[in-house]
Formats: structure tokens, sequence, C-alpha cells
């Protein structure tokens, strides 16, 4: 190749994508009236810089190879940060690692860029093998904390055995995104956490934490969840006691697994929370995102939510890595009521959907709760179906009525009509 194709290709590389770049999105057909699905993803693989995956210099890559490509982009947390939206996505190399980036948008729906460089994660005296799925939250100390899921060989596996992994809680923070520092790993007395999420104000002067320990290690609850439990410190923190709030429960959407999503919406009727719950199928795993709400002062009681799912994966969100997965980690309230939430879909791209404030409590104040057996779930719709006969009943205009109807649109003689 010569230098001018050369720099030609290097030119189309950049042009396609900042093509890509600018496109804008609309919202996509068919609202259930709860939140808007958008046509396009807000990130995907095609969307990580041509930088980072090409080496630009045609003395070292003659042919102009993709040298180190990005196999997905999903799983992001989310703020609105000095009038921008930002999302610290989970960036998967072709090489299976995992890592961070900052994208931003002026619309929070579509024109996410990267910023140049990805975040190189501080490490701890024990190193990252992965990490992924950074919950951002502004905390009432005034730092911004990312708290993610780090994950290393599990040390007590047999030399056979190349997949056993200790997932763990991991902690930075920040005050502008780009200069980030680590604190110690989250210590409870479970041997994996994944899914832990900082509760954005102090609880009884602690910091916070939803977890997901594992079973043998639940002090309270039962059947595993979403836990709850609380630190006196965030530099070395450490969680003695956890309790479940939200279970795992036999035949519902969260029957295999649940884990919170992003940190909670404070509304003036109770903390707003989104989660995903897994079951089993024929054809493996099914992630769906929930809603459900928390006591204000007691943010451990759930006091609202809904049966089964408020998201589902749909059409090609349905295929991916991993499919039959949506998963949600960031969400953006702003001051006017407007939900910005941003889901990944098959552990492949990632979407936003937008509500309000009052459409979600809405939907979690007045959504029946799952009654957990068959015949009870059909009492509830029958109710609904009479209630909506008796509506339409009174809507429509009764027999008489339409005959005067007919009768004064009726027109008087036809001399009038010419
Ligand atoms: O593959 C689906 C998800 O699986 C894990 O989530 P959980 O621990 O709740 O099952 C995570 O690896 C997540 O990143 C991934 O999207």
């Amino acid at each position: 190749m010569n230098q001018t194709t050369f720099q030609k290709k290097v030119n189309g590389l950049v042009r396609e994508q900042e093509r890509l770049l600018a496109r804008r999105s609309s919202k996509a057909p068919g609202s259930n009236g709860i939140f808007d699905r958008y046509k396009n993803p807000v990130l995907t693989a095609a969307h990580a810089p041509v930088l980072w995956r090409y080496d630009l210099n045609q003395k070292t890559n003659p042919f102009l190879l993709e040298r180190m490509g990005i196999d997905a982009v999903f799983n992001a947390g989310a703020i609105f940060h000095e009038g921008r939206f930002l999302v610290a996505a989970r960036v998967e190399g072709v090489d299976r690692k995992s890592f961070f980036a900052i994208a931003e948008s002026p619309s929070g729906i579509d024109r996410f860029r990267f910023w140049d460089y990805p975040i190189l994660m501080p490490q701890t005296a024990e190193p990252d093998t992965n990490v992924y799925d950074m919950r951002l939250v502004k905390h009432e100390d005034g730092w911004i904390y990312g708290l993610f899921c780090t994950e290393r060989k599990d040390p007590k596996a047999p030399a056979w055995d190349t997949s056993s992994a200790v997932a763990q809680c991991g902690i930075v923070r920040t005050r502008d995104l780009k200069s980030w520092e680590r604190l110690a790993d989250l210590k409870s007395r479970s041997p994996q956490q994944r899914n832990v999420v900082l509760h954005p104000e102090f609880v009884d002067g602690k910091y916070a934490f939803y977890t997901r320990p594992q079973d043998e290690f639940i002090q309270a609850g039962k059947g595993g969840g979403i836990g709850w439990g609380l630190a006196s410190k965030i530099e070395k923190a450490v969680i003695d006691r956890e309790i479940i709030i939200d279970n795992r429960e036999y035949h519902t959407i969260q029957e295999v697994k649940n884990g919170l999503g992003p940190a909670p919406i404070r509304t003036p009727q109770g903390w707003l929370h989104l989660a995903h719950g897994v079951r089993n199928t024929a054809a493996g795993l099914r992630y769906v995102l929930y809603l459900f709400l928390a006591d204000l002062e007691r943010p451990w009681i759930v006091t609202h939510k809904p049966a089964g799912y408020f998201l589902a994966p749909e059409g090609i969100e349905r295929v991916g890595d991993v499919s039959n997965v949506v998963f949600s980690n960031g969400w953006i309230a702003r001051p006017n009521g407007e939900v910005f939430l941003y889901y990944a879909s098959s552990d492949t791209r990632l979407h936003v959907a937008t509500s309000t404030v009052p459409r979600l409590l809405d939907y979690v104040l007045n959504t029946p709760a799952d009654p957990l057996l068959s015949h009870r779930c059909i009492e509830q719709r029958t109710e609904l179906i009479a209630a909506n006969l008796a509506v339409l009943k009174a809507a429509a205009p009764s027999r008489s009525a339409k005959k005067r109807a007919a009768k004064s649109a009726r027109p008087k003689n036809r001399r009038e009509e010419s």
C-alpha cells in the first residue's frame, strides 16, 4: 500500500466513525406508556475510537490492520456531570478483558463519544484480573464513587480448574472522573460479592451498601438476594452484618438470582430502585429488569414491588455474546423529573430508555404485586377486566342517546342540502 492509499484508508476509517458518532436517534414506536425505547443503541463496539484499535503508523502497520479489536461495549454506570451525560461503560477487548471508559453526550440519547483514554484503574496489592459493571454514585460526602466488580482467579482452585474466580467489590473515587483514587476492596463475610451499590446518603452516620452475599453468609432473610449492610468508613470499608431486602423467589423473574442496578433515585414517595432478575429456561438464563420502591427513612424496607419485569430483551436485544440478557447499572434523573435509563442487551451493546419519575412512581405504586400463584394472578386480571368493562359501559352512549344523535345529524330537508 502506498502512502496515499494508506492515508485514504485512515481517513475513511475516521470518516465512517464520525458518521456513526454524529448520528441522531429518536424514540422507537410502540411505547407501553411506562418508558420509551430508542431506535439506535447509544454505544456499540463500533463506537470505540479508531485510536484504540488501529496502529495508524504506516511504518509499524503497513496493512492497516485492526491490531487491538473491541468485542463489546455494554453495562454502564451513568452520571450527569458539569452539563453532560456521562457513562462509564464496560468495554471488552477481543482479549476478553473488560475495562472502563467514559463516554459523553450532550443529549443523553445519542452522540455519545468516548474520551481519548480509557480509565487506567489504580491497583491494590492484589491486581484485578478483570473488572466490570461500575456503579457511579454522587455521595453526600462530596465524592463521586465508582463501585465495580473485581475478579481474580480463585487461589484455592485446583490446577485443572482454570475458570473458578473470586468476585469482590472494588471501590474508586474521583471528583472529575479523570483522576481516580483506589480504596481497599469492600470486606464482608461473604467470599463472593457482585452487584454492590453504594447508597447515596449516610444512614445512621454510616456508609450503606446494597450487596449480594452468598447464601451461607446471609445473617437475616431467606433464599438469598439483594443484601444491605453498613460500614463505618469508606476507606477500608467493612460490613459485619448483611440482611436480605429483596429475596430470590420460586417461579418469579428472579428465581435464580437478582442484583441491584444503579444507586436508587430519591423521590418523595421513597427510594426508587432498578434491579435485574434472572431465571432459568431451556435456552439458558434470562435476565430482565424490574423496579421497586423502598422506605425513605429505612431504605432496607421494600414498600412496593410490581409483579414481574419492567423491561425485557426485545428484537435485536435478545441476541449477542450472552443472549437473552438485559442488564442495567446506570440511570440519570434530571431535576425536571426526566429519567435516562441505560441498559445493555445481551452483553453486547448499550441502549437508553427514557421515562419520568412521576411515571415510574405511578408504575411502582399502582401495579399489583406478584401474588405468586397462578389462580391469584387470574383473580387480579379478572378484577381489572371487570373494572374496564364497567368503564367502557359508562363511556358508551345509551341506545336512545345514539338515536337522538343520529336524528340531529340528519339533514332537515333535501332542499336545504343543495
Ligand atoms: O452475563 C450477564 C451478566 O452476568 C453477571 O451478572 P450477575 O452476577 O448478576 O449474574 C455479570 O457478569 C454482568 O456483567 C453480566 O451482564
